[in-house]
């Protein structure tokens, strides 16, 4: 960071929590690659040993997969002072970058609000409104209501910025139907706008990129799924709509989220060269 070289943070809640193993390590290793590939550093986070840790091992990123606690973004002094093993959702990953001077992150999808419960909204918005990270993301979930996720990041005045796209994606699916606040059609141009937001106040930004391929009836699973996760609650819901997509679909949901958060991961290494040069 000292040279200036691009550095891009990565979440773990998706190997503690959100993809199967062996998948989960997969997509890790995979992100990490090609964010090297790119030019830049990738730095993964997660809570081991009673303190915060921005980069990670390959012995470390193994124990988060092993087991491992998730963590947003109110969990992260609790979860140091146990001691144990946590993994990071999109908030508290982005207090952990912001902390150490990052300023760009990939995910997979960030949370929002869920399908007929509009008061379980996760901690990512309330973060995003706050913490001066670009989170690179293939939209939210089709599990999650995502007008309303569209909302509550307008009224937090969060940008959200269609990366090739006018449509927010839907993760599955590159269409949802709800647009975007902007939108930048390459790494200079995303690089330019992220600039001009952050000096102007700006804190999160949601950089929105459409998944490299369709998932085919995304849609009735997620019905199916949400249908099915009727007496979960709290922070369990996100991890168990997952893994029920995971089933319904036979697995072809989990390829396409590790074929995504590698997609994503490159594409913030790209925008991040094209910000520091
Ligand atoms: N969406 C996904 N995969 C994930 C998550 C979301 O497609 O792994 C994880 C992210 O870490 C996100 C978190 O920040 O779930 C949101 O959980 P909650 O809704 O409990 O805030
Ligand atoms: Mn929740």
């Amino acid at each position: 960071m000292a040279s200036n070289t691009p550095v891009v943070a990565l979440e773990t809640s998706i190997v503690g929590q959100g993809l199967p193993a062996p998948h989960n390590l997969r997509a890790a290793r995979g992100c990490e690659e090609a964010i090297r590939e790119e030019g830049a550093v990738p730095a993964t986070i997660a809570v081991l040993e009673g303190s915060l840790h921005v980069g990670l091992t390959d012995a470390k990123l193994e124990r988060i997969a092993a087991g491992s606690m998730k963590v947003s973004s109110r969990d992260l002094g609790p979860a140091i002072a146990r001691r144990g093993a946590g993994a990071t959702t999109v908030a508290a990953t982005m207090r952990a970058a912001s902390m150490a001077g990052i300023r760009f992150m990939a995910t997979g999808g960030i949370g929002g609000v869920h399908r007929g419960h509009p008061e379980d909204e996760s901690a990512d918005l309330e973060e995003l409104a706050r913490t001066p990270v670009a989170v690179f993301c293939a939209g939210a979930k089709i599990i999650l209501d995502l007008r309303l996720t569209l909302e509550r990041l307008e009224s937090l005045a969060v940008p959200v910025v269609g990366y090739q796209t006018d449509e927010f994606p839907a993760f599955y699916s590159a269409r949802s139907g709800c647009p975007v606040s902007a939108r930048v059609d390459d790494p200079v141009g995303a690089a330019r706008a992220i600039r001009a937001a952050w000096d102007t106040g700006s804190a999160g930004i949601v950089v929105a990129v459409p998944p490299p391929r369709e998932l085919e009836g995304a849609e009735e699973l997620a019905a199916q799924a949400s249908a099915d996760a009727a007496g979960v609650s709290g922070a369990a819901v996100t991890p168990h709509l997952l893994a029920r997509m995971a089933e319904l679909s036979g697995g072809r949901s989990v390829e396409l989220n590790v074929e995504l958060v590698i997609n994503n991961a490159r594409t913030a290494a790209r925008v991040a060269k094209a910000f520091f040069s």
